[in-house]
């Protein structure tokens, strides 16, 4: 039975990696950070009581930036794979917070790498790291590939070009099983409120129910790779899997507007969109209702909005002080080393995440008819 570590463990990709490594028979140690409120929700439906007998799922409170915490942890836990997930992973969030930042995401991968160098153990650790397509950042070269130039657009880019790095090198200076994947956007139900795609999902289901009028958005002309989380851990995993310690890009090789992945959410409730003006004038009006989709969709209040009403704004606090403009992925090492081909596409993704949405707001007007109270979610 082998043992994982994984940072990281509360986040989107933490929860499916957890419960695809205890499908797989894995005994699995996660750290988390105190907070206080419970932080959590992703992993509570794989949560065994400490008393169980046979317990695979266990939590450690920790820090990426407490060097002797996660030096004892893995001490303790002895992993035969650790995955380094955790990071504060938003790329607009990461202007506001650079230095913390650096320190979580950049230093952080160092002080999992020593750990596991310090205590010997770097003949007997695999570690995974969290790599990026934003590492690639300014359009050098499309598509991109593990061959292409990095040129990080973002303070979180730089901490995670350091992080990238600093892997490499542990591999190289102490022949160490340490392995990037540089991984493009991956999205899922459980991704964070205030990623672009999420945020698009969750307003699209509020807007439809009649709980939400307008979504503000920023850069419209961003252009992405977008697959599914639950694919995504499973390529991790694989990577961990190889004989040689090597870097992979996880990508679906298709890119997409922002734009228009909001016109496929919208359409998944049946709503048609259509965008008007330019830059920050751009709006997205509602242009018409398929009434058999929305009403196979919608049935909670049923329509608030008519056609004409503009459900898309531009707000310029939405835009960052330097923009990654074009991702697409080429996974053809993935594809051919590790035998990896993501299962959902575009269209199924956002399906997914739609109707997760609308059924997550759907209970929350029946507690409020009920009377309940429902804790208010930040946009
Ligand atoms: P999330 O933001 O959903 O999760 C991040 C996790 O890191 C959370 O568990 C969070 O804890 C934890 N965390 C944050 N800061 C610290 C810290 N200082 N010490 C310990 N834990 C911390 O990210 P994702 O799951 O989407 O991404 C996983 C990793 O992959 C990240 O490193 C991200 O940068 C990287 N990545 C993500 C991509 C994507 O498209 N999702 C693409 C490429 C790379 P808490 O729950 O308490 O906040
Ligand atoms: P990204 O993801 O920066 O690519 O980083 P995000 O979803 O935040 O942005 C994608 C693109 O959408 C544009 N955008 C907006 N973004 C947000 N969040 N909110 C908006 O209102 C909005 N309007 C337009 C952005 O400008 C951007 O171009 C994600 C994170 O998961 C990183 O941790 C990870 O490394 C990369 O993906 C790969």
């Amino acid at each position: 039975m082998k043992t994982a570590l994984i940072t990281g463990i509360t986040g989107q990709d933490g929860a499916y990696l957890a419960e695809l490594l205890l499908e797989k028979g894995y005994i699995v140690h996660g750290i988390k950070r105190r907070a206080s409120l419970f932080n959590t929700d992703r992993i509570d439906h794989l949560y065994q009581d400490p008393h169980e007998e046979n317990k695979r799922l266990f939590l450690h409170y920790g820090d990426l930036t407490d060097s002797m915490n996660l030096t004892r942890i893995i001490q303790e836990t002895k992993p035969d794979e650790i995955y380094n997930l955790a990071a504060m992973s938003h790329v607009k969030v990461s202007f506001d917070t650079p230095e913390y930042t650096a320190n979580a995401d950049g230093i952080g991968t160092l002080r999992i790498l020593e750990a596991v160098r310090l205590l010997g153990m770097e003949k007997q650790t695999k570690i995974y790291q969290a790599s990026t397509s934003e590492l690639y950042g300014l359009v050098q070269q499309v598509p991109q590939s593990e061959q292409t130039p990095f040129y990080p657009r973002s303070p979180y880019a730089v901490a995670k070009l350091y992080g990238y790095w600093i892997t490499v090198n542990y591999r190289e200076a102490y022949g160490m099983f340490a392995c990037n994947g540089i991984l493009f956007n991956h999205e899922s139900p459980l991704r964070g409120e205030t990623f672009v795609t999420r945020k698009i999902t969750r307003a699209v289901a509020k807007i439809g129910l009649g709980l939400q009028k307008n979504l503000f958005m920023g850069n419209l002309d961003a252009k992405r790779d977008w697959g599914h989380a639950k694919d995504y851990v499973e390529a991790m995993w694989r990577i961990l899997q190889q004989d040689v310690a090597e870097d992979f890009v996880i990508a679906t090789g298709v890119t997409t507007t922002v734009r228009d992945f909001i016109r496929m959410a919208f359409a998944e409730i049946g709503f048609k969109i259509r965008f008007e003006g330019h830059g920050i004038e751009e709006v997205g009006i509602l242009d018409g209702i398929d009434e058999a989709v929305a009403s196979a969709v919608l049935k909670v209040d049923g329509y608030k909005v008519s056609v004409g009403d503009v459900l898309v704004s531009i707000d310029p606090a939405y835009f960052r002080p330097t923009e990654v403009d074009l991702l697409i992925g080429d996974p053809t090492k993935a594809n051919e080393k590790l035998g990896w081909k993501p299962k959902y596409d575009l269209p199924m993704l956002v399906a997914d995440m739609v109707s997760s949405d609308v059924k997550l707001f759907q209970r929350d007007i029946h507690l409020i008819k009920g009377g309940h109270k429902v804790l208010n979610q930040a946009e």
